[in-house]
């Protein structure tokens, strides 16, 4: 293997250069060739030195692929403190994203010189983590304790702009980066500016209060979470303690996250959501289709929203509706929209209105004939879907692809009505469109596979986090939610409250608990759905005897005032008043459930488990690619907690033997029309088998 570490002289000046492609991951290969360079440099003629990066970007953190394995020496810390203590200055040269300990290494340099467009951050909050080689206690020596709070405790970069401004770097530069650092360092030997060393700095003074306030918002903002907590523990160890000692406080919490839970479940989420973007059996150089125009079939909520993704991407929008007034209506949504974008510090006005101006609104079907994109975003119903679809046919150019957002409906049928089903497929937006990461990217049973290879493209274009679902009613996200809700209901009418309910989920990390996720969408929504059915398909009566009951009395949750539970109409403060209280007690009764007190792990292990269990149907039947593909689509779609890994690799953590067990225990309990487990669950159990080890065995 060649060294990912080279060392050369530039006349005087000593160059480390660092070549570890994708993004220069401090790798154990790179630690030992920093480490060795830096002693090299440190004995040798040069007068100073310049870390520096090749490819797009310097280091942009330690190599998260070597976490949970066994340590290799040199460790970060070891090599960091090695460059702060080299005898001559050090430079350090950024450019593309200087993260975590890549920016922990210009931290132990003693200056920073960047590239205008880079940006650096401590991001390691979001894998579950604390900058572990110094950085908790180099950052508020630099720029304060408040700015390295933020920046440690959001996890997001800043431009170097900003970090010029805070004190984290010294120069910013356009052009040519290695030359200019050759000439920085060159520039501090002459003046003899000597080794400015960050550890030497004195530490901020700042009093108790702005700990406990950052505790205390930490606390509601990343409920659960100990990295947030560990990482004010540090800030503060390091205004009020020598730098050594510091140091101390942050390796034993940096050592406490990295063995959490927590971290496990992050960690597997960064990759999860880069393994979502591979498609299987999709030949690399799959040709794209080139998308210019887009466009969007429906001015609803979602249509509205989808159309501002495309346009925001830079490409061209026509957003049809079926009359003036319709479009009008949407077309305002989107104005509105973009003055929130500008009032919350989104974009500048200037860029809301070039934005705006590429969404054009038409009522004429014929205007969609240039689109490259065509996108249906019309109500949930599949003759209309499919009217449209063959309008489409009629219209739209040869080779351009036509997409639905249907939720459930079946995309085969659809693209039936067509002549062209190859570029007919499915992209599932999640409401709000225009903010929601995720993107579930249908492949139907003819689906060409350049269609499918540009709308993964696509989607990264629009900065959503694309899944591949096969066809089946609900696809991966949905079709999951009705075991879940179901339980929510039946946990409900046999005891439960909206609010203990909501609690209990909550309180293990869910965003939102079921009960108001039921209030906002609308009760009335499951209630239509379920009347279009034959009375035997529509489920568990006692699952839905509350909600039907809440609907037919007029309360269709948030949008009128009240559902399970009332809203105040200023505020959307909610309560859980006498009038559902009461509401549930009746139909308990008319059905003849005794109700008992349900605890709040009953709660959770009935809904999460229900998750679950559907979850490994789904990737056995191959509707998922793999496991963490649902995980994707469940922390990034439906507010799972992605500290908890998603629920697959939950289940994995808690043990599949358990899970079954428990299953198992339900199945006797409530009966096996809700609760049968699934046969991959029982046959991994039974073998005594991780989801994990069964998806890297297929691999
Ligand atoms: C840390 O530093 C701890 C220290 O404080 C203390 C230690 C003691 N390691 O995202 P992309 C791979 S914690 C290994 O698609 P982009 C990635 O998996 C770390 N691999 O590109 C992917 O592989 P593949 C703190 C990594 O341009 C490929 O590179 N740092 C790492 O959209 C391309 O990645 C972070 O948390 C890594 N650190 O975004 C930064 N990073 O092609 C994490 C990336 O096989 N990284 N890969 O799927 C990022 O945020 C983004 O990758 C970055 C580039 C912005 C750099």
């Amino acid at each position: 293997m060649t060294n990912p570490v080279s060392y050369s002289l530039v006349d005087d000046i000593g160059v480390i250069s660092i070549n570890n492609p994708p993004v220069n991951a401090l790798s154990h290969a790179v630690r030992s060739g920093l480490l060795e360079a830096i002693e090299a440099a440190g004995r040798d003629d040069s007068r100073a030195i310049v870390i520096q990066c090749e490819g797009r970007t310097f280091i942009a953190g330690a190599d998260i692929t070597e976490f949970g394995k066994q340590p290799l020496d040199p460790w970060l810390p070891q090599v960091v403190d090695a460059i702060e203590a080299c005898p001559k200055p050090v430079v350090a040269a950024l450019h593309g994203t200087a993260l975590g300990g890549g920016f922990e290494v210009a931290l132990g340099s003693h200056y920073r010189i960047a590239l205008e467009s880079a940006r650096v951050g401590l991001p390691e909050v979001k894998l579950g983590l604390l900058p572990g080689a110094g950085g908790t206690q180099r950052t508020p020596r630099l720029a304060g304790a408040r700015t390295a709070l933020d920046l440690m405790t959001s996890g997001t970069p800043v431009p170097a702009s900003t970090a010029l401004e805070t004190g984290l770097i010294d120069r910013i530069v356009a052009g040519d980066l290695p030359a200019a650092a050759i000439d920085y360092a060159r520039e501090l030997a002459d003046r003899a500016s000597g080794c400015r060393r960050t550890s030497e700095l004195a530490s901020p003074d700042e009093d108790a209060q702005l700990f406990a306030d950052y505790r205390a918002e930490l606390s509601k903002k990343a409920r659960g979470q100990l990295a947030p907590q560990k990482i004010v523990d540090c800030v503060e160890a390091a205004c009020r303690l020598p730098f050594a000692e510091g140091s101390a406080v942050e390796r034993e919490a940096f050592a406490e996250c990295m063995a959490s839970p927590q971290s496990a479940g992050l960690r597997h989420m960064f990759f999860a959501e880069r393994a979502a973007a591979r498609v299987d059996g999709l030949p690399r150089n799959t040709a794209l289709r080139d998308i210019r125009r887009v466009g969007v079939i429906g001015a609803g909520t979602m249509g509205s929203g989808i159309a501002m993704n495309f346009a925001n991407a830079g490409l061209e929008v026509s957003l049809l509706e079926v009359d003036d007034e319709a479009l009008k209506r949407g077309l305002k949504t989107i104005e509105k929209n973009y003055a929130g974008g500008v009032k919350r510090g989104k974009m500048s006005e200037a860029q809301a209105a070039e934005t705006r101006a590429r969404i054009s609104g038409t009522t004429d079907y014929a205007s969609l004939a240039g689109a490259e994109l065509i996108v249906e975003a019309v109500f949930e119903n599949l003759e209309l879907k499919k009217d449209i679809f063959a309008k489409l046919d009629e219209i739209a150019k040869p080779g351009a692809i036509l997409a639905t957002n249907t939720s459930y409906q079946d995309v085969n049928e659809i693209a039936a009505v067509t002549g062209r089903p190859e570029d007919v497929i499915g992209l599932h937006f999640f409401s709000p469109a225009h903010i929601m990461k995720l993107l579930e990217v249908v492949r139907a049973d003819k689906t060409a596979d350049d269609v499918l290879a540009t709308c993964m493209k696509l989607s990264k274009a629009i900065r959503k986090i694309p899944v591949v679902s096969g066809v089946c009613y609900g696809f991966i996200g949905n079709r999951m939610l009705k075991g879940y809700g179901r339980e929510a209901n039946l946990c409900l009418i046999e005891g439960g409250t909206p609010e203990t309910i909501d609690a209990a989920m909550q309180g293990w990390g869910m965003a939102m608990g079921p009960m108001r996720v039921f209030d906002l969408a609308g009760l009335d929504v499951g209630y239509k759905a379920r009347q279009g059915l034959p009375e035997a398909e529509r489920g568990d009566p006692r699952a839905f005897a509350i909600p039907d009951a809440l609907v037919e009395m007029g309360r269709l949750g948030q949008k009128s005032g009240a559902g399970l539970y009332s809203y105040d109409p200023e505020t959307r403060d909610y309560r859980f008043d006498d009038e559902s209280k009461a509401l549930i007690e009746a139909q308990a009764g008319k059905l003849g459930i005794e109700r008992r007190d349900i605890a709040a792990d009953e709660i959770v292990d009935r809904l999460i488990y229900a998750l679950i269990n559907e979850g490994m149907h789904i990737v056995e039947e191959g509707i998922a690619q793999r496991p963490s593909d649902i995980d994707v689509v469940y922390v990034y779609g439906y507010g799972f907690p992605a500290w908890r890994g998603g629920p697959m690799f939950y289940a994995d953590a808690v043990g599949l033997a358990t899970v079954y067990e428990r299953i198992c225990e339900f199945r006797e309990r409530f009966g096996s029309d809700n609760w049968e487990p699934a046969p991959l669950l029982e046959r991994l159990a039974k073998e005594n088998r991780s989801l994990a080890d069964w998806a890297d065995s297929r691999d």
